[in-house]
């Protein structure tokens, strides 16, 4: 095997994108948790590295990865669509598997400090879920239904849906996906690339209208 450095992966950008006047909805689902958590997490703290504010982020669950494109569909249909959750009260829920100190608690959305919502379109919506190939076809069928689904929407609709599905053979492709690999490899959080992702095509598409 070669020791050779991967050339795999994204190549960072040397524009720095602005999040603060986006507005973004994550919808995931809730199969495989403990991955789904850890790149859940990644994403939410990629989104405030950028400047996304907490109450321009909107963000639902759904039972299964099947259920995405609808979610991601109703999500940009619907931009009345507020949040229920404050995003630092599901940061500090989340279960990941890591040791990270408990974030700080800020008070729920549409407490006292909580910035007042907004009810302006999506810029971007990222879809998170895990499929892991079992015994059966569910996979493969999931896996391209999924795909396919979600790429037609942004193609019908113009708003960037990023693919945040993991699509992987075994548990642990998952979990170095999400940065929480049992092994020596604890690997890289994908949830960082699809955070970022949204907030560079949520910019180009303001452009390109
Ligand atoms: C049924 C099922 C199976 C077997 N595996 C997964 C999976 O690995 N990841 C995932 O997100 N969802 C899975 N599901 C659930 C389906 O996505 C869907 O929620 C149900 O079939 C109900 O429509």
């Amino acid at each position: 095997m070669s020791s050779d450095p991967t050339i795999k992966g994204i190549t960072p950008t040397t524009v720095k994108y602005d999040g603060s006047p986006l507005r973004i909805a994550i919808v995931h689902a809730r199969w495989n948790k403990l991955v789904i958590d850890a790149l859940l997490e990644g994403t939410l703290r990629k989104l405030k590295e950028f400047g996304v504010k907490d109450s321009n982020i909107v963000v639902q669950s759904v039972p299964g990865s099947f259920e995405l494109p609808l979610a991601a569909s109703r999500m940009i249909a619907g931009s009345h669509v507020q949040a229920t959750t404050n995003v630092n009260d599901l940061l500090s829920g989340l279960n990941f598997g890591t040791t990270s100190p408990p974030r700080a608690q800020t008070p729920a959305a549409g407490g006292s400090a909580a910035a007042p919502a907004s009810n302006a379109p999506f810029d971007a919506v990222i879809a998170i879920g895990v499929l892991i190939k079992g015994e059966t076809m569910h996979f493969e069928y999931i896996c391209d239904a999924v795909s396919n689904a979600l790429m037609k929407i942004q193609l019908d609709t113009g708003v960037p849906v990023i693919f945040g599905v993991l699509t992987v053979l075994k548990e642990e492709q998952a979990l170095v996906r999400a940065g929480i690999g049992r092994g020596v490899e604890k690997g890289h959080n994908h949830g960082e690339d699809w955070g970022a992702a949204a907030v560079e095509m949520a910019s180009h598409t303001r452009r390109w209208k």
